[in-house]
């Protein structure tokens, strides 16, 4: 007989529904999804039955590489890379596991055959909006470059019942609606329920003397709530590693208060349910913004205490002991969102695990590694200690501890420096006093790393200045990256089937590789598809705006495009005082010729950032006025597409002729889109800032538009007194615009409409617009130029996109693992039936 571990599916022997490749297998394997997973039959199937299907149908063949990669990893001496951040902003997984797993034409044409339309159940996919923007991408990039690379890998995070809001634009106003994204069901995680883990909140500590007569402390909480671990694949590109993505979910431990139950109090009962559950509801939706919310430290404590007791929990079930942990997890804290980690891990190992500090703190420093993501200080997290000391006392305690030790030092090496000492303390006691969680991750971290160099330069000179000082062995640079197989490959097929027509696929995994089609920047052959390319997937674009918003726009016109979160120091407001400088100068001069222009914004304002909102409305009215304008005749379009998302990025970065990176100097640590329009042959007008000044080294100054002040000058104009008016007084084509806009001119007249954010800029103007307007303007007219030179325009788009091999998110993740987590690759080997065909 046999046993029900040797049963032929756990030995991995024979081509089965769930793994096999022929098409037959793959249409019995939908219609066997569609009624035994679904219970539907085609009759009353609903497409996101038929979507629910084909998803089970890709997962199944994804479960071997997973199974075998988790099994990998509990072997002893495996280094797992754990990356802990509060957002992971995935996007759609349908195309890019079948991309990832090299059959995605084989599905599609499979999928059609049985008379479905492939690309209709592609499209209702619901996107897991985990995440505000450029952080939490980033968090999705770098799992699939570690799965790609094939480092042993966890993303712990949250999950969130509603991820970031969906934007609805009415009235040019935007409205947010509540994103249900799992409201049909999400076929790509499955919930592990008996790993559940328990979490403490508030309560009070107590001392007592253990056995071998130590001063212990144990912490008496008023809560525990449960983690729930739901496990996510995330497949590497043409490689049989798949990493594991756990987002926690909370609930009450018990459903009911029995007694409050029984008392007839049901609503009481189950109040205590309803409120535990809270905690991982919804996302924060602001970006590069703190809220000090209770809600949100309960958020994070919750996902890092959860996850700091997985990690330390499979580390002993591989037969380790609890002293080589810092061995078995290289863990990076993503901002400081989870740095309550460090107090988190001294807790467990001191208290929970009884080592001695001395001990526990070697491992926790060892452990873990500290990406800073901003600069801007309303970013930077700080608790009131009241908050904090009500939630997590035993925390506090621990912190003060840290906080004494390494003010000891600090003191050693620098004696009466009370200043110094009252800069670098865990505690701001200015005034109110705060934990600074950044400056917690610091000392409790062995590496701290900015995202761009400007930004880690920035970081040492200003924000972290003091630790740089006492710690400068600590600081690196890593530039981020973002991944070629989601923002080209899966984003842009047509420009992915032309490179790989040039050069073969080995870029895809090795972008550096795609130096090649330098070669061809002189074939005017070349030149000539590479433009078509980019003007049909124009088309598509325009079609698409036209279908679905009802705006015609001419493909034919410069697509100038600007994406990302609405901010007031990504100025998307500079953009549109050059829309309305281009639009004075066509009233004012009919016949004048300049270059058609298509104007995109997307970005989700936060829901409590008036200025952000009233700079979406502007945008809109703006483009009311411009758009019904006949005088325009075609020349110039404004459209503020709603909704931006991972889907949408994927729609529209590839169609962008020029990308607007245009930041006040020193504001944007990074950036990441920036990357995605140049590597889709973009090019870029951008101020030296965060990455883009890496950018332009890499394509060349002279493929790239620079203007604008440098952060030096703009410190240095700060700090003499920067005066707007000075700059709206003295340039009349400034002051023209400005004036238009206070007129009522975009609001029907009305002049107060607009007004908080035009005071803003004459009274304070703190992301300098006014002084970098003309240098915006001249460079703005400098496009405009090139771009009538089609053939020289092609060829920068050219370089611009054979230049960013270092942009990849595989560079930057190897960077980590041979600077900060001392991690390498281990391939996973797979039944060689499967193995044979993959
Ligand atoms: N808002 C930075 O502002 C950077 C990303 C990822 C940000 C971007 O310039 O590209 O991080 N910062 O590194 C952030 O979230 C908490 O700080 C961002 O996405
Ligand atoms: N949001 C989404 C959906 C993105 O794809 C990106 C790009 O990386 C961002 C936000 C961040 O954009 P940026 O770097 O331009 O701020």
């Amino acid at each position: 007989m046999t046993t029900f571990e040797q049963a032929p599916i756990f030995q991995c022997e024979f081509e089965d529904d769930r793994t096999g490749l022929s098409k037959e297998t793959i249409k019995r394997a939908l219609a066997d999804n569609l009624f035994y997973i679904q219970g539907k039959y085609p009759g009353t199937a609903t497409l996101n039955d038929y979507y629910m299907a084909l998803a089970y149908t890709v997962r199944d063949r994804m479960l071997q590489r997973w199974f075998k990669t988790t099994e990998a990893y509990t072997k002893k001496g495996v280094k797992v890379v754990s990356y802990l951040s509060a957002e992971f902003l995935l996007g759609p997984h349908l195309s890019n596991n079948l991309i990832n797993l090299g059959i995605y034409d084989l599905v599609r044409q499979t999928v059609e055959e049985t008379g479905l339309d492939f690309v209709q159940l592609r499209e209702i996919e619901e996107e897991p909006g985990l995440g505000n923007g450029g952080l939490g991408r980033l968090a999705a990039c770098y799992m699939d470059s570690l799965s790609t690379l094939e480092i042993p890998a966890i993303g712990y995070g949250i999950r969130y019942e509603f991820g970031i809001f969906d934007q609805e634009i009415r009235d040019g106003w935007q409205v947010e609606i509540t994103d249900k994204w799992l409201h049909l069901g999400n076929p790509w995680e499955i919930p592990r329920l008996e790993e559940t883990i328990e979490v403490k909140f508030g309560g009070r500590t107590e001392g007592y003397y253990d056995e071998k007569c130590r001063y212990r402390v144990r912490w008496i909480p008023d809560k525990v709530v449960k983690g729930v671990p739901y496990d996510t694949p995330i497949l590497g590109y043409r490689v049989n590693t798949a990493n594991t993505l756990r987002l926690w979910k909370a609930e009450a431990p018990e459903s009911f208060e029995f007694k409050a139950f029984n008392d007839g109090n049901y609503y009481g009962a189950v109040n205590k349910k309803v409120v535990s559950e809270n905690i991982t509801k919804v996302l924060y939706p602001n970006d590069d913004l703190v809220q000090g919310k209770e809600l949100r430290l309960e958020q994070q404590y919750f996902f890092v205490s959860c996850s700091l007791q997985d990690m330390i929990r499979l580390h002993l079930q591989k037969g380790e002991t609890i002293e080589t942990f810092h061995q078995s997890f290289a863990v990076q804290l993503n901002d400081t969102h989870p740095s309550i980690g460090v107090a988190e891990l001294m807790r467990l190992l001191v208290d929970e695990y009884q080592l001695e500090w001395d001990q526990a703190w070697q491992i926790t420093q060892n452990t873990f590694g500290y990406t800073n993501h901003t600069l801007l200080p309303e970013a930077l997290e700080k608790w009131p200690l009241k908050l904090f000391s009500n939630l997590l006392p035993r925390h506090l305690q621990i912190i003060y501890e840290i906080n004494q030790r390494f003010l000891g030092q600090v003191r050693a090496k620098y004696p009466d420096d009370s200043d110094r000492l009252a800069r670098l303390s865990l505690i701001d006691e200015s005034g109110e006093k705060y934990v600074r969680m950044a400056h917690l991750a610091s000392v409790g971290s062995h590496a701290i790393n900015g995202v761009a160099a400007l930004h880690t330069e920035l970081l040492k000179q200003d924000v972290l200045r003091d630790f740089y000082e006492f710690w400068p062995e600590k600081f690196t640079n890593k530039t981020n990256g973002v991944t070629p197989r989601r923002w080209i490959v899966v984003s842009n097929p047509l420009l992915a089937n032309l490179i790989t027509r040039k050069i073969g696929t080995d870029w895809i995994s090795h972008l550096e590789d795609l130096k090649q089609l330098e070669a061809f920047v002189e074939d005017a052959e070349f030149r000539h598809e590479w433009r078509q390319t980019k003007q049909d997937i124009k088309t598509y674009l325009a079609n698409y705006i036209k279908d679905n918003h009802g705006i015609e726009v001419n493909p034919a016109s410069l697509f100038d495009v600007q994406v990302k979160r609405l901010h007031e120091y990504k100025r998307q407001h500079l953009n549109v005082l050059h829309i309305i400088t281009l639009y004075k100068r066509l009233k004012d001069n009919p016949n004048l010729e300049i270059t058609p222009r298509t104007f995109i914004f997307g970005g989700k304002a936060a829901p409590g950032y008036f200025i952000a909102k009233l700079i979406i409305k502007l945008i809109n009215s703006v483009g009311d006025v411009i758009n019904n304008d006949p005088d325009m005749r075609d020349r110039l379009k404004v459209v503020f597409l709603p909704d931006y998302n991972v889907r949408f990025g994927q729609r529209v970065y590839p169609a962008a002729d020029l990308s607007e990176q245009i930041s006040t100097a020193g504001k944007e640590a990074s950036g990441t889109g920036n990357m995605k329009f140049a590597m889709n042959g973009a090019l870029t007008i951008g101020t030296l800032d965060g990455a883009n000044i890496e950018i332009r080294e890499e394509v060349g100054a002279e493929n790239f538009f620079l203007f604008g002040l440098t952060t030096e000058q703009v410190y240095d104009l700060k700090s003499r007194g920067y005066n707007p008016w000075d700059y709206y007084n003295s340039n009349p084509q400034l002051k023209e615009v400005i004036d238009l806009i206070s007129s009522g001119f975009f609001s029907h007249g009305d002049t107060n409409l607009f007004r908080p954010l035009v005071d803003s800029l004459l009274y304070h103007d703190p992301y300098l617009l006014f002084a970098d307007y003309q240098s915006y303007i001249d460079c703005q007219d400098q496009v405009n130029q090139a771009y009538r030179d089609q053939e020289h325009w092609t060829k920068m788009s050219i370089l611009n996109a054979a230049r960013m091999g270092k942009f990849s998110s595989d560079r930057a993740i190897k960077e980590y693992c041979q600077e900060i987590w001392n991690a390498v690759p281990v391939k996973i080997e797979l039944a060689e039936y499967i193995q044979a065909r993959a």
